[in-house]
C-alpha cells in the first residue's frame, strides 16, 4: 500500500483526508438519520467452520458455527484443519445490488498469546465480480500482533453482490497458548461501492476459540483493548472525490480507485482508533 500511495502522491492523500473530513461530519451531525436499509450488508461474520455442511462458497453462506476447539499438541485433533491450526472465515451477508461492493475491509482482534495468523485467502465474494483485477493492501503475513487487518479492492469496480465469504484465515497455536475459551472480534468492517460509498454492515458477529478445553467450558475473554458495539452510522451520501466527481462510473480510473480506496481505509482505521480511545 505505501509503494502504491507513494506513486498517487500529495493530490491522492488530501483527497483521502477530505474524506475522512467529510465522513467524520455526517457521521457525527446526522446519525440514524437516513434511511439506508437496502445500502448496508446485512452482517459481516465469523463462521469457525468453513467447511460444515452446507460449507461456505464464495457466493454461498452455509451454516455458522462460532467457536472451533484446538487443542495445542502437535497431532491433527479437535476441530483442526491442520496441525493445531483451524480454517474460518470472515463472510458477508446480502450486499445490496444497490451498492455493489468493489473493496472491503475489516479487522480482527484475536488473543496473541495463543493464535499466530498464517495465511489468507481472499479470493471470495468480491472474487467472483467480472474481470476481478485484485488489488490488496492488507497486512503482511504471518501475523502475531493480536489485530490484523484485511483490505482487498476490485480494480475492475464492476462490483458484486449478495452473500459470500470475503476471506478465509488459518491460524495456528503459538508455543505457549493459556488453556480457555478466547473472544475473536471484527471492528472497522465495511464494503465500499461503485460511487465512492463506505458502508459499515448493520451487524457484525464475532465468534471464539476454545484452547486446550471444549468450547464453553469457560467464560470467554475478550482482549481489553476491544470495546464490542453496533457498527457505525453509514455515511450519508457517497463520499466525493475530485478524481472522480463521487459519481457512479463505469470505468472508475485506477488511479481515482486507490484515491476511494486510501481514503475509505482511512475512515475505517480512524473508526477503530475512535472506539479504542473511548474504551
Ligand atoms: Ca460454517
Ligand atoms: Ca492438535
Amino acid at each position: 500500500m505505501q509503494k502504491e500511495s507513494s506513486k498517487v502522491g500529495p493530490f491522492i492523500r488530501t483527497a483521502a483526508v477530505l474524506g475522512v473530513l467529510t465522513s467524520g461530519f455526517f457521521i457525527r451531525e446526522n446519525p440514524n438519520t437516513f434511511a439506508q436499509e437496502d445500502k448496508q450488508a446485512q452482517s459481516f461474520a465469523l463462521d469457525m467452520d468453513p467447511d460444515a455442511s452446507p460449507a461456505n462458497t464464495p457466493a454461498s453462506l452455509g451454516s455458522r458455527e462460532i467457536c472451533a476447539q484446538i487443542i495445542n499438541n502437535n497431532l491433527l485433533d479437535a476441530d483442526e484443519d491442520g496441525i493445531d491450526g483451524v480454517d474460518f472465515d470472515i463472510t458477508a451477508q446480502n450486499i445490496p445490488e444497490s451498492t455493489k461492493m468493489i473493496a472491503f475491509s475489516f479487522t480482527l482482534d484475536y488473543p496473541p498469546q495463543n493464535l499466530i495468523i498464517t495465511e489468507k485467502n481472499t479470493n471470495g465474494l468480491l472474487g467472483t465480480a467480472p474481470d476481478y483485477s485484485k488489488f490488496d493492501a492488507s497486512l503482511s503475513l504471518p501475523d502475531s500482533s493480536g489485530s490484523y487487518t484485511v483490505s482487498v479492492a476490485d480494480l475492475s469496480t464492476q462490483g458484486v453482490s449478495g452473500s459470500g465469504f470475503l476471506t478465509r484465515i488459518r491460524a495456528k497455536a503459538t508455543d505457549n497458548t493459556i488453556k480457555g475459551n478466547f473472544a475473536l472480534i471484527l471492528s472497522g468492517a465495511a464494503h465500499i461501492d461503485r460511487n465512492n460509498g463506505v458502508w459499515p454492515p448493520k451487524n457484525l458477529e464475532n465468534s471464539q476459540i476454545a484452547i486446550n478445553e471444549e468450547c464453553g467450558a469457560s467464560p470467554v475473554t475478550t482482549p481489553p483493548s476491544v470495546e464490542i458495539q453496533t457498527p457505525d452510522v453509514p455515511t450519508e451520501k457517497p463520499l466525493e472525490f475530485p478524481s472522480t466527481g463521487g459519481q457512479p462510473q463505469k470505468n472508475v480510473s485506477r488511479l481515482g480507485l486507490l484515491s476511494i480506496f486510501s481514503g475509505a481505509l482511512i475512515i475505517v482505521s480512524g473508526l477503530k482508533i475512535i472506539r479504542k480511545n473511548r474504551s
